[in-house]
């Protein structure tokens, strides 16, 4: 594959690197999260119960805007949210002690996997979905208020794309011209539901149009060419030029939650073959950027980073239930 991005062999590689960790991670938490309801599968049990949703096959999104956004940007994100945490540098420890459900996670341990609230990274997500909509207006807003060139990223799912909240987002952004980027993941599934039985338009880019504003759709889940439609969108956001709106057609390799048997989905077969890892893997190493022994590192690299979290997770106290309404709405917040 000929690099006609204009990326540098590091920024290449990061990529790849990026797209590696956040693999390696979500293995990680399927394995955690299988080991306890085993032999029969009960969401109720094990150390991290309750629903799943992991993002194998959609890293080339997180990895593609997380290369464009810096130190005080914002970015909020759905139910599958780990992909995006990672990329936009959420702490790995202290993300990964939330989805346990202990004392030392984001919220200590309130929230759980759909719930990561990072203030620093000012990061968040939600398991309602276009949920994370209004809020990255909120936080644009305060990015261009506070007379910075901060960003906001919101992303969310093809089927939340016909939510209320989704249409409401893109016309107030639109009319304040705000500094977002609306990035929609299209997995062709909302839960067992095709898209071609949710959504009205081939794509979701073409709704942009009726907000004024610029849409573009990625065809290929390939992680160079979101990370030039990101880029274009994120150098506009910001020059004050407003909010623009992506959809990438990207893959999700594995269930809509952690236990769905995928009974409905045709289009599983060849899945693998469409894994976007392996396939840059192959690129970046035919263009000479990198050997099969570096691939090797990066992911030796990317286990220690995750393993460390986890067990940083697992030596995390379980809060006790007599705190359970400590920190909850504004008791225990500091002023
Ligand atoms: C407002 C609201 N309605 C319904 C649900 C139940 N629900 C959870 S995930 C989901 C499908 C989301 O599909 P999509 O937006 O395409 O995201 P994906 O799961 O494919 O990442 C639904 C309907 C919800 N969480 N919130």
């Amino acid at each position: 594959m000929a690099d006609t991005s204009g990326l540098t062999a590091q920024s290449r590689r990061d990529l790849l690197s990026m797209m590696i960790l956040i693999r390696t991670y979500e293995e990680a938490i399927l394995r955690e999260y299988h080991a306890d309801k085993s032999p029969g599968f009960d969401i109720g049990a094990g150390l991290v119960p309750g629903e799943m949703h992991l993002s194998a096959g959609q890293e080339p999104v997180a990895a593609g805007i997380g290369a464009h956004l810096r130190e005080g940007d914002a970015l909020t994100a759905t139910h599958r949210p780990h992909h995006v945490a990672i990329a936009h540098g959420v702490d790995l420890r202290r993300m990964t002690a939330e989805i346990f459900g202990r004392e030392d996670g984001l919220g200590r341990g309130r929230g759980g996997h759909m719930h990561l609230f990072d203030p620093d990274r000012h990061f968040s997500c939600s398991g309602i979905i276009a949920e994370g909509l209004p809020p990255a207006l909120g936080q644009a807003f305060a990015l261009r208020r506070a007379g910075t060139d901060g960003v906001a990223v919101a992303v969310t799912g093809e089927g939340a794309a016909n939510q209320g909240a989704f249409h409401e987002s893109l016309n107030l952004a639109a009319l304040w011209k705000l500094p977002v980027v609306f990035v929609v993941e299209d997995n062709d599934w909302g839960i067992s539901v095709p898209r071609s039985a949710s959504t009205s338009v081939p794509s979701n880019a073409a709704r942009a149009a009726a907000y004024g504003i610029p849409g573009v759709r990625v065809e290929d889940n390939a992680v160079e060419a979101v990370h030039a439609a990101v880029g274009a969108a994120v150098a506009r956001a910001r020059a004050g030029e407003g909010p623009s709106l992506i959809e990438v057609h990207t893959l999700r390799l594995w269930g809509h939650f952690e236990g769905d048997a995928q009974g409905y989905r045709p289009d599983l077969e060849g899945a693998p073959g469409r894994d976007p890892i392996p396939t840059y893997v192959a690129a970046l190493v035919a263009d000479g950027v990198l050997t099969e022994a570096d691939v090797a590192l990066i992911r030796t690299g990317a286990a220690e980073r995750v393993e460390d979290a986890i067990a940083f997770a697992k030596a995390s106290p379980v809060p006790s239930p007599d705190d359970a309404l400590k920190y909850v709405f504004t008791e225990g917040i500091p002023a």
